[in-house]
């Protein structure tokens, strides 16, 4: 989430809060009656198979969001925690474009020492020493079952507009993500959440309000970033008439949701447990994708497994390049001029 609207880096996405207080009291949406592991009345997963498309696609028009398991090979999966864990988590230096944030920053660490702020558009990642992680990371999240799933819901191509690395829990506030980004057509992007490892049920596990996609939040209409909006989602989430679902995931499973479907992670019951999940956001090919908290759009995108993955870092210019290679590959430079950068204007 975006609180300026006009910034080059956010998300961004549902993406964007600029506050980093975990005990903020606007992000909370427990306690709440229940939260659910199967929607309500199911004791086991009611989701119609891919191998079933026009079910599946009624279940997701109708519910805002679907569960396919074992989706993604678990090797891919793995191979993408290794090479975070090789290359990217003990890497103090490096600075990661934050979804909190929308801003380029090193790691935090949870008091297990996971990476608590996911990275934010692997596709940027332009350091010779995130390669394979980036690398490891396109290819569980353009890989053909998600395409396959898409053009399912779709019926065309889809377009991969930002995506996400999770480790630890941020503790997502509750959002929609058409109010941070979308496709032309409101409410035709599509979110798909990859359970990268066995997802403990404490780890503070990814949820979704099914149906939230046709109902209306009283007082919804506030700028996506603010204190208010994410006070409104959390009420509705806590204390609103639609269940909180909450799947128990394992490796290769995911979720798919509507960019209009209610969802955010719950609080981490155990800190022990990391969340580690490849998300990523696409748009049927032949829609524009818009961003409704920033002002100037991407325009530039790489093909990979032969999907069009959007760029948000490379702007085309000289100056961003100069400014992304200095950041990639010396970051202490990057650092100690960013450091000084704030000083002056603070003293300013
Ligand atoms: O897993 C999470 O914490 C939230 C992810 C999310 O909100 C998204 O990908 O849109």
């Amino acid at each position: 989430m975006d609180t300026q609207h006009t910034h080059d880096n956010a998300h961004d996405g549902a993406h964007r809060s600029g506050t980093r207080d975990d005990h903020d009291d606007t992000l909370r949406v427990l306690p709440r009656r229940t939260v659910l592991e199967q929607p309500a009345g199911c004791s086991g997963d009611p989701y119609p198979p891919l191998s079933r498309p026009q079910e599946f696609r009624a279940w997701f028009e109708r519910e805002g969001y679907v569960l396919v398991r074992g989706a993604i090979p678990a090797r891919l999966c793995q191979a993408g925690i290794d090479a975070f864990r090789a290359d990217v988590i003990g890497d103090r230096l490096s600075f990661f474009e934050r979804h909190v944030s929308g801003k380029f920053e090193p790691h935090h660490y949870t008091p297990a020492g996971y990476m608590k702020y996911p990275i934010m558009n692997l596709q940027d990642l332009a350091s010779r020493r995130h390669a394979g992680f980036r690398r490891a990371g396109l290819t569980v999240l353009t890989h053909p079952a998600i395409q396959r799933a898409l053009a399912a819901l779709t019926g065309e191509p889809a377009r991969c507009v930002h995506t996400m690395y999770f480790d630890g829990n941020q503790v997502t506030w509750a959002h929609r993500d058409g109010h941070y980004i979308d496709s032309g057509d409101d409410g035709g992007m599509i979110g798909v959440w990859v359970a990268a490892e066995d997802i403990h049920p404490d780890a503070g596990r990814f949820f979704v309000l099914p149906r939230s996609h046709r109902i209306h939040v009283p007082g919804e209409e506030v700028d996506p970033n603010s204190a208010a909006y994410k006070a409104r989602m959390a009420d509705f989430v806590r204390d609103g008439p639609l269940d909180c679902v909450a799947p128990v995931l394992r490796q290769g499973d995911m979720l798919i949701w509507s960019s209009m479907v209610i969802h955010g992670s719950l609080p981490t019951a155990d800190e022990r447990w990391s969340r580690r999940s490849f998300t990523a956001h696409y748009v049927p090919e032949s829609q524009r994708y818009k961003w409704n908290v920033r002002s100037r759009k991407s325009e530039r995108s790489i093909r990979f497994n032969r999907v069009e993955v959007m760029l948000h870092a490379d702007d085309g210019t000289r100056a961003a390049r100069l400014r992304n290679h200095v950041r990639a590959e010396w970051p202490r430079v990057y650092g100690a001029a960013r450091t000084l950068w704030r000083r002056l204007s603070a003293g300013g």
